[in-house]
């Protein structure tokens, strides 16, 4: 099925402020030489790419307070949060073309933030190896794209939270993670308290991908504004290399492009994030060259005609 809008809208973000390893600045132009604009627009969609936002240099200080550049990790979410905000007011899929996982902040709140003045239910889907659920007071490394779900939830820096007008920008119901295999331990605690659902590996190798997107989804529909946050490493290191925070045993190609299938098939796309490829350490832009690939399937490529 076709996504909820006609028009993509490409927003790159070349920044690596929130992470530990060095390079996914470069993840835009990675994914725009492997043919993102080109393949969607062979789908039958309008595509627009609206450039590169602007931002602070990373000047790769060490954490200050168990916070790793917040005031440049701050202006850089604004300008995402503007340019989303932005591409939802003109009806138009947003695609983050990051640029780390911290941008998530900024993206998902000004999708938060529309989704309610539009009286719609907001679903978000964390494909990830990681819950990025961390805050200052808990993350072993203090980046700040360990953070981004607890900043969404209320819980990260003031600075990063409550930026969709209210404390928090999720409710913990809204969110569904995909792909987990590495939890920190103050992590685990705050999945329990917090009452998050994830899927981890386990729970695909046990149900396959197909009933856990089955689980993943169940309540979508017409009145869902359906968002996903994808980070690279949510797939399997030996497929997408390309990635700063790989961690062995996820999902294989075949396997997550089943799980962008399933995700097309609601119809209820709304906005995409596509974050943490990281081009210094991918082999031939092969990790790029997959992205735009799933990202096809997500936005309604499939190989037949499907009812
Ligand atoms: N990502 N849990 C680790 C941390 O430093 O908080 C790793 C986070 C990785 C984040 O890949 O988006
Ligand atoms: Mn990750
Ligand atoms: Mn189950
Ligand atoms: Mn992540």
């Amino acid at each position: 099925a076709s996504p909820a809008a006609a028009t993509v809208a490409l927003i790159g973000a070349p920044t690596d402020i929130g992470a530990s390893v060095r390079g996914c600045g470069m993840g835009p132009d990675a994914l725009r030489v492997a043919g993102v604009a080109e393949s969607v627009a062979r789908i039958g969609l309008t595509v627009v790419d609206r450039g590169n936002l602007a931002g602070p240099a990373t000047p790769w200080r060490t954490p200050e307070g168990g916070l790793r550049h917040l005031k440049e990790a701050v202006a850089w979410n604004r300008s995402v949060y503007d340019a989303v905000d932005g591409a939802l007011g003109l009806g138009h899929l947003p695609l983050l073309m990051g640029g780390d996982h911290c941008l998530a902040v900024g993206s998902i709140s000004a999708v938060a933030w529309h989704a309610r003045r539009r009286g719609k239910k907001l679903r978000v889907l964390w494909l990830d190896a990681h819950t990025d659920v961390n805050t200052e007071a808990t993350s072993p490394s203090g980046n700040l794209h360990g953070m981004p779900v607890a900043c969404l939830l209320g819980h990260g820096p003031a600075a990063l939270t409550g930026w969709a007008g209210t404390p928090a920008a999720l409710d913990a119901e809204a969110l569904r993670f995909v792909g987990i295999r590495s939890v920190d331990a103050p992590e685990r605690e705050a999945i329990r308290t917090l009452g998050l659902t994830v899927f981890d590996m386990r729970h695909i190798d046990e149900h396959g991908m197909r009933t856990t997107m089955t689980e993943a989804l169940h309540g979508v529909d017409e009145d869902t504004h359906l968002h996903v946050s994808f980070d690279i490493d949510c797939l399997d290191p030996d497929v997408a290399p390309g990635a700063g925070t790989g961690v062995r045993g996820g999902p294989g190609y075949r396997e997550m492009q089943l799980c962008m299938e399933m995700i097309a098939d609601t119809g209820r796309l709304g906005s995409l994030d596509v974050v943490e490829l990281n081009p210094a350490l991918d082999v031939r832009n092969r990790s790029a060259e997959i992205a735009v690939e799933l990202i096809e399937s997500l936005l309604g490529k499939s190989t037949l005609a499907r009812a």
